[in-house]
């Protein structure tokens, strides 16, 4: 792999590429700091051996508010320790202790989840966000594809018009039917006066965008009232324009932009 820049990105996706990989896109999904919560499942990884959903720490999925046991992780210095520090806790209040709950894999962040009865918590179909599914009615399946960035993608995505570094790399959602990839959809961060927002964006299977919308606008509302977003729809991620002058609607393009070049390039191998 030449990914030496994420390693662990690279061993947890050989040991479990799915979950992973839906973790990253779900818990990055809405929340403001895109590196945070995988980040988070690593460690938790690390010390538990498999990943857990975003629920471990948020009420509702990635970007809802933080849970009591995501509380006291993060008063507990989110790292590595934290996890000793708060293992005798109980974060839920279900009457088990934090790590007991977590070695048993029942979710230390819900009391509806006990060792007993450890419910759906860390179903993979509990961690595609619940836009993406909207655009794919009545798919069931996704598959997660990494999109890691090559010095020949960076490059070819130049010439496209969009300038692209590693750490524009994302994970990018083939809806699948009948086991035949039905489209593609990416969840991507954008930025206007160095406030953060993000974006999803959609294709059919022959890479044309079906939707753009914004994600999660609390700290720019300007982009959830842009009325760009419906000139991409028909357009092929090749052929996205580029952005002309400062404001929302330029922010938003440049984003869309980047993102369905990134999609271009891992998906149509030169
Ligand atoms: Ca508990
Ligand atoms: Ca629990």
């Amino acid at each position: 792999m030449k990914s030496a820049r994420r390693p662990d990105l690279v061993s947890f996706a050989s040991f479990a590429p799915l979950r992973w990989m839906l973790f990253v896109v779900a818990c990055t999904a809405a929340i403001g700091n895109a590196r945070a919560e995988p980040a988070f499942a690593r460690l938790y990884k690390q010390q538990y051996g498999y990943p857990p959903s975003c629920n471990a720490c948020h009420k509702d999925g990635g970007g809802t508010p933080r849970n009591d046991y995501g509380d006291q992780f993060k008063k507990a210095g989110e790292n590595l320790a934290a996890f000793d520090k708060i293992a005798a806790l109980d974060g839920d209040g279900d009457g088990f202790s934090n790590s007991e709950e977590a070695s048993a894999k029942s979710n230390p962040g819900s009391k509806n989840s006990t060792p007993q009865a450890k419910g759906d918590w860390l179903d993979t179909a509990s961690l595609i966000p619940r836009e993406v599914q909207a655009l794919f009615p009545g798919v069931r399946a996704y598959l997660p594809k990494d999109a890691l960035l090559t010095d020949a993608d960076i490059a070819r995505a130049k010439a496209l018009g969009a300038e692209l570094g590693k750490q524009d790399e994302n994970t990018i959602y083939i809806p699948l039917q009948d086991q035949r990839p039905a489209g593609t959809a990416l969840i991507f961060p954008a930025e206007f006066n160095k406030k953060a927002f993000f974006l999803l964006l959609a294709t059919d299977r022959q890479l044309k965008v079906i939707a753009v919308q914004p994600l999660n606008t609390a700290h720019v509302p300007d982009a959830a009232k842009s009325a760009v977003y419906a000139s991409f729809k028909g357009v092929s991620l090749d052929q996205l324009p580029v952005a002309k002058g400062s404001g929302i609607d330029a922010a938003i393009t440049t984003a869309v932009k980047k993102a369905g070049t990134l999609m271009f390039v891992r998906l149509k191998n030169a």
